[in-house]
């Protein structure tokens, strides 16, 4: 079991600070390959491929599932940015994932979105 199935089988607060709140606000470490007012971008820190970023917006939200309708614009704006980004840095497609809660295999509670690309992916994914 890797790290991140193993860590999405805890039970945890989404209201709790996260790694990414840290990134976020240069608290913690990242290698950060684009921001500006509403997103940030940075480097997975466990690459499941070549290209492997997420991308996150900069007003919390924990999780999919608990987006509003007034979140909109942000969700457009995160696809917008990982289209860019992947379409420069993996040019021969890639592939957009986000995990929602402990099916879903989702073990940082702020919400993101992973790029995934630089080699032939496969399908489905298990
Ligand atoms: O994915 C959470 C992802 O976040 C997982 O692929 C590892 C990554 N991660 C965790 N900590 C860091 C730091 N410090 N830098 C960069 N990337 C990180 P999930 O969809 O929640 O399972």
């Amino acid at each position: 079991m890797n790290f991140e199935l193993k860590n999405a089988q805890k039970i945890r607060s989404q209201n709790k600070s996260t790694i990414f709140d840290k990134i976020l606000v240069k608290q913690a470490p990242a290698d950060i390959i684009y921001e500006d007012e509403l997103c940030m971008a940075f480097n997975d820190i466990h690459p499941q491929a070549p290209v492997h970023f997420l991308v996150i917006p900069k007003t919390k939200i924990p999780m999919l599932e608990k987006v509003s309708k007034s979140d909109g614009q942000i969700l457009g704006k995160l696809l917008m940015v990982a289209k860019e980004l992947g379409r420069s840095r993996a040019p021969d497609g890639f592939r957009l994932v986000i995990n929602n809660g402990r099916h879903g295999c989702q073990s940082v509670y702020y919400l993101h979105i992973h790029v995934i690309g630089g080699r032939q992916l496969k399908w489905p994914p298990t």
